[in-house]
């Protein structure tokens, strides 16, 4: 057998062990750009995604969607239905949420994403919003995945806290089964043995599935790091690495927010990232 054959040989074997099919370069060799409204993920701009964890009131969200409007942040984030650790913590404010981030886009000409956990809350953020999310905690819920294939709307979907790349991508695979490519992939820190920070972010994660994907991949730092002091640092990072946007928490008063406070940035803060990962894109050739 020549060097040639066995080169091949081998990809075949290699080829064959991949699990995913429509989410893999094999399938696709370009990158995918997934267009929501007149913005593009994994073009060469890097789509910046912010706003607070949970939808609180109205005066907050429109104060954010405001604040993202004036700083030029075209994606607002904040959840509606809370997939919270403790039972006792904040839930959400569900359908009325939605209505609330409806109205601010009205308002501000932003687009909104925000999370769905169950089939219900689906059909609802399907319906008012421009993204669904897809949090860590359900990226292994297959019945979900399934239904958010035919929901009609790009998705974004977190990497779940314990899952490896390939589970991931597979998650990716089930809601391309069921008939959406429209895929948005986001690394937002794994739980490994360290306990400083609240996860860590898999920065790699970032070249791997872009090797073996076509689907744009952004970087949530907010959730990776717990801690607002470490958050533009490994979003500098994020960009860096040839992310195609990145997803981070703020809030108009940190301290007072009903979740995620300690990691998300005020105002003041959010626009000096927003600064520097501009400078970090144009280093890699990409703008904001
Ligand atoms: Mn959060």
């Amino acid at each position: 057998m020549s060097w040639v054959g066995a080169t091949e040989t081998a990809e075949a074997v290699v080829a064959a062990r991949k699990p995913y099919k429509l989410v893999s370069r094999d399938f696709h060799p370009e990158d995918s750009v997934i267009r929501v409204g007149d913005i593009a993920f994994g073009s060469s701009k890097v789509v910046i995604m912010s706003g607070p964890c949970a939808v609180e009131s109205r005066d907050q969200v429109m104060e954010s969607a405001a604040f993202m409007q004036h700083i030029g942040v075209p994606v607002l984030r904040g959840g509606a239905y809370k997939p919270r650790t403790s039972p006792y913590s904040f839930q959400g404010m569900a359908v009325e949420g939605l209505k609330i981030l409806a109205e601010a886009r009205e308002r501000y000409g932003v687009l909104i994403v925000t999370e769905a956990v169950d089939h219900e809350s689906l059909a609802n953020v399907a319906e008012w919003a421009d993204i669904v999310q897809i949090g860590a905690r359900n990226m292994q819920n297959f019945e979900l995945l399934k239904a958010v294939g035919q929901c009609g709307k790009p998705v974004l979907l977190k990497r779940g806290l314990a899952a490896t790349i390939d589970e991931w991508l597979m998650a990716a695979e089930y809601v391309a089964a069921h008939g959406n490519l429209n895929i948005i992939l986001c690394e937002r820190g794994i739980r490994t043995y360290e306990t400083k920070t609240r996860n860590t972010l898999d920065i790699s994660a970032v070249p791997v599935v872009k090797q073996l994907s076509h689907l744009p991949v952004v970087i949530d730092p907010s959730h990776a790091a717990g801690q607002w002091q470490w958050v533009a640092p490994l979003a500098r990072a994020g960009v860096a690495a040839g992310a195609d946007g990145l997803i981070i928490e703020a809030h108009p008063n940190p301290a007072e927010a009903l979740s995620d406070g300690p990691q998300s940035l005020n105002f003041r803060h959010l626009e000096e990232l927003m600064k520097e990962a501009g400078q970090i894109a144009q280093a890699v050739g990409r703008t904001l």
